[in-house]
């Protein structure tokens, strides 16, 4: 039986059962792999890191795009970093947004997701309000003078090609993009192996955001499978919604969800109690002093 797993993290690793390559290729940014896997189908696998699956992409790209664009009152204008393999784009383009642009730093991604993994760009890219540029996501944002009302920063680990997406610069040039009125989401990792990756990129936003809110789901296929979030802001807090508009707002876009609903956006920030001390947060998520440990926490 052939499987693919990532690295040992802190003694714990999980692997998937490996059906076929599809692809193994080195980019001039990275290794691309596409494998056909027996629980998840189709998995794009970058630098031997998994980051989306045909069978459970939906968690990921719903939870990353829906609460920020739900949260913001008038999402029009929406920057993705990264995101080569379409699935946030996608949802993006559900909302009725009238930009999604997406700067995704290696062609080769966007060329074998679309090729190799067509079911989950679902035709995003043929929107007419799609602009899918091949460049570099901290070029665009440091010299651009366009304003956008959601960021979604959909990178792999903060290590090799994205480390700079976790940068105090990058955190700076996005809240000059949004203006004081919008916010940003990236993805943090698992609070369960990653927590020093969740940690840092949470310290430095706060150094640039009054607002920053972690909020968690379960990606079967990443590391650890608690993942995290983190949304800042100047202006929302995305972790108070109204559930009724918000679901009136989901109904209209017309675009099933498989894991998003306004009370799992709700639930979402309400985080494990080991986690929200780690963090030093209080129940509203605002900042508190540590509180004593905890026997028997989780690994990390
Ligand atoms: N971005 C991947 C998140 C990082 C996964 N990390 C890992 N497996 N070690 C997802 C890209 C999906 N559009």
């Amino acid at each position: 039986m052939r499987e693919f797993a990532e690295p040992f993290r802190h003694g714990w690793r999980q692997a998937v059962e490996v059906r076929a390559t599809l692809v193994d290729f080195q980019s001039p940014f990275q290794r691309i792999q596409v494998l056909d896997t027996v629980p998840f189908g189709r998995m794009l696998v970058l630098d031997d890191a998994a980051q989306t699956a045909e069978a459970e992409e939906y968690v990921y790209h719903e939870m990353l795009v829906h609460v920020p664009l739900l949260a913001h009152p008038d999402p029009r204008r929406v920057l993705i970093i990264g995101g080569g393999d379409g699935g946030a784009l996608r949802r993006v383009l559900a909302h009725p947004v009238t930009l999604a642009r997406q700067v995704e730093i290696d062609g080769d991604v966007v060329r074998l997701s679309r090729e190799l993994l067509p079911s989950i760009s679902a035709g995003a890219y043929d929107d007419p309000r799609a602009d899918a540029v091949i460049g570099d996501g901290v070029a665009h944002l440091r010299d651009t003078a366009e304003r956008y009302d959601v960021l979604l920063i959909d990178s792999t680990d903060p290590v090799g090609p994205a480390v700079e997406l976790f940068g105090d610069a990058f955190y700076r040039d996005a809240r000059r993009a949004l203006g004081g009125t919008g916010l940003l989401v990236t993805q943090s990792g698992s609070p369960l192996v990653m927590l020093d990756e969740l940690k840092a990129a949470r310290a430095l936003l706060a150094r640039h955001f009054p607002i920053v809110r972690t909020y968690v789901c379960s990606i079967p296929a990443y590391p650890g499978v608690l993942w995290s979030f983190t949304a800042a802001s100047e202006a929302i807090d995305p972790a108070r919604i109204d559930l009724a508009a918000a679901r009136s707002r989901l109904r209209a876009l017309g675009a099933p969800t498989g894991y998003y609903t306004p009370a799992v956006h709700a639930a979402a920030f309400a985080l494990p109690n080991f986690l929200r001390a780690a963090l030093e947060m209080d129940d509203d998520g605002d900042p508190a002093p540590l509180p004593p440990p905890v026997p028997g926490q989780p690994p990390r």
